[in-house]
């Protein structure tokens, strides 16, 4: 179990990362007992590369100019505290009449039952105008109710007006179906642009957690808020309480 103390000197500062396992599906995923972060997006988006540039370890995820190269979920341990997950992408076509939409039913599965998914890092491509695909997933998280920011990557390759632009195109298609909008959030793991901010939403999930762990009686605990859409944090509560530290 994870003591509150220890974690809070340990977000923005991760000593160690270590790499659990690949997990095929859901049953296969390692205990419940820490917070999960995942990366989803399209394949290529820069999940692996992210999750890398957040550990502060290159090489830890496996990174690749081919799409659709994650194919199974990783797990990394940081801090022997919280876990960051690495999803295969959405969107790479496997044969020619494959729906691009759909992805693995062990992503859906982990998306939608993993009871002790904190949140969920929705990668989006900032250099391209909103893509129906991304639109699509997008409306599938809200659906399910599944809590997630939005962070929009590789700016490194766009101009920042047409990164401004491109988010607000994004953003207004979307607005309609949050009373609030998810946080948005930019990156490069070249320039490392977005790496505290993304560590300070991590943090600010685990002060949650944390806090909650020791107000709240057992089976009764209350939720982080982080600005997520109000069904998603229903929805965390719904999910079973099974090894939860909190
Ligand atoms: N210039 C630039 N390249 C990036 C950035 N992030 C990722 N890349 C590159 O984009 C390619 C794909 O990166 P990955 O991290 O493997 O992408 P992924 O989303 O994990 O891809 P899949 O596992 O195939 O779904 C690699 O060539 C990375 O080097 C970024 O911020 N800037
Ligand atoms: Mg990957």
């Amino acid at each position: 179990m994870c003591a509150t103390i220890a974690c809070e000197f340990s977000i923005v500062n991760i000593s160690s990362a270590i790499f659990d396992c690949s997990a095929p599906d859901l049953d296969s995923c390692p205990d419940e007992s820490l917070p999960e972060f995942a990366f989803i997006g399209r394949s290529n988006v820069g999940k692996s590369s992210l999750l890398n540039m957040l550990a502060g370890e290159q090489g830890l995820a496996r990174v690749s100019t081919t799409p659709g190269f994650t194919k199974l979920i990783n797990l990394f341990t940081m801090n022997k505290c919280w876990r960051l997950v690495d999803l295969p992408g959405y969107g790479f076509a496997h044969g020619p009449k494959q729906d691009r939409t759909r992805f693995s039913a062990a992503v859906s599965d982990y998306l939608e039952n993993r009871p002790n998914l904190s949140l969920v890092f929705a990668l989006i491509d900032s250099r391209l105008a909103p893509q129906a695909i991304d639109l699509e997933f997008v409306e599938w998280l809200v659906r399910r109710a599944v809590p997630f920011v939005f962070v929009f990557t590789k700016t490194d390759k766009a101009t920042p007006a047409r990164v401004q632009a491109n988010i607000a195109a994004f953003t207004a298609r979307i607005s309609a179906w949050f009373e609030k909008l998810p946080a948005v959030f930019t990156c490069s793991v070249q320039t490392r642009q977005g790496r505290p901010e993304l560590l300070g939403v991590i943090d600010e999930v685990m002060t949650a957690i944390n806090t909650a762990s020791i107000r709240a009686p057992e089976g009764n605990e209350s939720s982080p808020t982080l600005s997520l859409p109000a069904p998603a944090r229903e929805n965390r509560k719904r999910r079973p309480d099974l090894h939860r530290p909190w």
